[in-house]
């Protein structure tokens, strides 16, 4: 294909990215490619086949397990099983982690991975995504929970797959992020989307404001600061909230903005989970030149107790983001 580059072309021309790489980054991400395909093939097609509806089963958030949700764990199981280079894989939909070592040997990679976030939506035809986030293993023995309590910073890759109007391979490896749009006649992603870098201001806000009554008093103050009129800084700014984390995340990177899930009374350290969703992102909206906030602290800095941990996140552009953390902070 003339002039265009395809995810397998860039993965192994920036293998060299890593000096010491002896390919063995590339045949996760090769493997993450191949999932990625399997799952958009059923996401793409979830209203025709009986594949919509509960698995009966609950995950250890006590969601529904979406068919989809469990049909995307295994696929990128099956797949990354295949490359042999990860020792242990953390996954929303599953309780704890699962060591690879007796089919892998010594894979050196730890994979964590949301398989299908937003799939709530599943069923109404919205956008959703897989999140995913690779660390090196850093215990001398066999794999254990410790490889999977890595703070955020130590991540060696990470991106998403979003499956929405056409389906596209974000990720980064600490240099810069690059995303892939799915060629379905074709079955190749192809560089659609070099070097993103985000806006340092957004006028897009995101957040569910059916919680405001229970929001810290700095977050209901920025919502007001986005809703007041003020042309020189283009506000008021839109509201958009599709109820997909990395639908919101991914617009939001391309036309600047940002996403907000802070403490409610439901959730009261935040919703979103720090290994799975909110690092990996993190990991992009810094690549590309935005900020991922816990309301004070940087999100890839939070040392890690549990897989499962939740956390407060506030993401997007760099300058939307510092004005949060400045009514947190002043108004406690
Ligand atoms: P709420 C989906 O369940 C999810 O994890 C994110 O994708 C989404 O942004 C958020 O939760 C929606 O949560 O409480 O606003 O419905």
């Amino acid at each position: 294909m003339n002039g265009v580059v395809t995810l397998g072309e860039f993965i192994i021309e920036t293998q060299s990215d890593f000096p010491d790489a002896k390919g063995d980054l590339t045949k996760v991400l090769s493997a993450i490619r191949l999932a990625a395909k399997i799952v958009n093939r059923e996401v793409t097609k979830a209203g025709l086949v009986d594949i919509i509806g509960t698995e009966g089963n609950t995950n250890v958030q006590g969601e529904e397990q979406q068919k989809l949700d469990v049909y995307a764990n295994e696929q990128f199981i099956s797949a990354i099983k295949g490359q042999k280079a990860v020792c242990g894989i953390g996954s929303e939909e599953m309780e704890s982690f699962m060591s690879l070592e007796n089919e892998t040997g010594d894979g050196k990679y730890i994979f964590l991975m949301d398989p299908l976030d937003g799939s709530s939506n599943i069923d109404v035809n919205v956008s959703v995504g897989t999140i995913f986030s690779i660390y090196r293993k850093k215990s001398a023995g066999s794999v254990c929970e410790d490889d999977f309590l890595q703070p955020g910073i130590k991540q060696v890759a990470a991106g998403y797959v979003i499956y929405g109007s056409s389906t596209m391979l974000v990720y980064t490896t600490g240099h810069g992020v690059n995303g892939f749009t799915l060629d379905p006649s074709i079955g190749v992603f192809c560089l659609s989307h070099p070097n993103m870098r985000i806006p340092d201001e957004g006028i897009y806000y995101s957040i569910n404001e059916g919680n405001y009554i229970n929001f810290p008093e700095g977050v209901k103050k920025f919502i007001k600061h986005c809703q007041e009129p003020d042309e020189k800084t283009n506000r008021p700014y839109q509201s958009r909230y599709i109820g997909s984390l990395v639908s919101d995340f991914h617009r939001n990177l391309i036309k600047g903005g940002i996403y907000m899930y802070p403490p409610t009374s439901k959730y009261n350290h935040g919703k979103l989970r720090l290994m799975y969703e909110c690092n990996p992102l993190a990991f992009i909206a810094e690549q590309a030149g935005g900020l991922a906030s816990d309301g004070y602290r940087r999100i890839m800095s939070i040392l890690p107790e549990e897989i499962h941990q939740r956390s407060p996140l506030f993401i997007g552009s760099r300058k939307m983001v510092e004005k949060a953390e400045n009514f947190l902070n002043r108004y406690q």
